[in-house]
């Protein structure tokens, strides 16, 4: 049997799928809460979950729900995990504006939920957050570091920040190993398809073989520090391994705009993005963070981590999935 468990809230996200794959290569028995969906395709795991030789052996599923603390709380007891990573709840920014109760449910409660089956165990377990650079909102400061104060600018962003000092308040009162991520945006082909960099790394391979003729966007002047979401799963591992439980920054420090994505993605496939893309305010949010950069320098030093790759890199990787998922389909 092996030594660690993990369980992981939110295994068939972006996130959930490469920490999947990051601890199952450390030799830990994974075991991932997935909800009751009228599709039981889960694309982004469904290679681990088709391989004999993972599923049921050291890959395990729990239907589970964040809104359903009886099961949540079964689950914990059946597994004795040591190490859990709460990464599940609805990430969309901008949809929390639409949806503000779920969101704030999931994004907020959810962790307090989490953090009180987590402080009943007899067993020790170490608790992973998963906090967002959404927390700082406007900052008054940039780069943000973790010392930076939390200026929320979205429904998302509140939930968040409540569920990172709610983190913190169970460290410092309970002496648990609680740890908050604060990651700044991290991509890859597997992010969802309606986040501005999947969106326009698809469209741009689409529009290039003729599938699609235009790119509707909202706001090209945003800027955001992209980094690879195959680089931020190791830094949540790493925070968990680390003698002391802390929050840490996890971001490259660099900024580009969503024009600079645009042109980068749409170069690759040699297009001029001026022709293709549209703009409709429909897709604009009603407030937008200012100036979001993060300092990783704690991380760095501390832990060791730094981003792999850069810009051009993350642009490339996705436009190029994107081409090859086509030429397979
Ligand atoms: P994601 O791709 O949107 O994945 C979200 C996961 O949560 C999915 O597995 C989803 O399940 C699950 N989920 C949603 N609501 C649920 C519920 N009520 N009960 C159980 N599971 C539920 O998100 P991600 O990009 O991997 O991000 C992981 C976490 O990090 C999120 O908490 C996000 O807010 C946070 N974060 C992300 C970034 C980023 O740039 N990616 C940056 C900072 C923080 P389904 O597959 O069934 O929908
Ligand atoms: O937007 C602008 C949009 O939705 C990025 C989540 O993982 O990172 C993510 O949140 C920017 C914004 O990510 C479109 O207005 C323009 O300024 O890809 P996004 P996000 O809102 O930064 C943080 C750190 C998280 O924690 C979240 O979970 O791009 N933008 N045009 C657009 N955005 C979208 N989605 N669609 C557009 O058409």
């Amino acid at each position: 049997m092996p030594e660690k468990t993990a369980l992981i809230t939110g295994i068939t996200g972006q996130d959930g799928s490469y920490l999947t794959e990051l601890l199952l290569g450390k030799g830990y028995a994974v075991h991932g809460i997935v909800r009751r969906t009228s599709n039981l395709l889960r694309s982004r795991i469904e290679h681990l979950r088709r391989d004999p030789a993972i599923y049921d052996k050291n890959l395990f599923l729990h239907y589970g729900d964040l809104s359903d603390t009886t099961t949540l709380r079964r689950i914990f007891r059946e597994i004795k995990p040591t190490e859990v990573y709460h990464l599940a709840g609805q990430s969309h920014v901008g949809l929390s504006f639409e949806m503000p109760e779920s969101t704030c449910d999931e994004a907020g409660m959810a962790a307090l939920r989490l953090l009180e089956i987590a402080r009943d165990q007899t067993n020790p377990l170490k608790f992973y957050h998963a906090s967002t650079s959404e927390i700082f909102g406007n900052a008054l400061e940039s780069p943000q570091t973790e010392e930076t104060s939390m200026r929320p600018t979205s429904p998302y962003g509140c939930a968040k920040a409540f569920a990172t000092m709610l983190s913190r308040v169970y460290r410092q009162s309970y002496g648990m190993f609680v740890c908050n991520g604060i990651l700044y945006n991290h991509e890859s082909p597997r992010r969802g398809e309606n986040f501005v960099t999947r969106k326009i790394a698809r469209a741009a391979a689409r529009i290039s073989q003729g599938l699609d003729v235009d790119l509707v966007l909202g706001n090209l002047d945003s800027k955001r520090d992209w980094g690879r979401a195959q680089d931020y799963v190791v830094a949540m591992w790493l925070m968990l391994q680390h003698d002391k439980p802390d929050d840490y920054v996890v971001a490259t420090g660099e900024t580009h705009s969503v024009r600079e994505f645009v042109d980068a993605a749409f170069s690759f496939v040699d297009l001029d993005w001026k022709k293709y893309v549209k703009q409709d305010p429909a897709f604009d949010r009603p407030a937008e963070p200012a100036r979001l950069a993060g300092d990783a320098d704690k991380i760095r030093k501390t832990l060791g981590w730094k981003p792999s790759g850069g810009f051009e890199q993350l642009v490339r990787e996705m436009v190029q999935a994107e081409v090859e998922a086509l030429s397979k389909s």
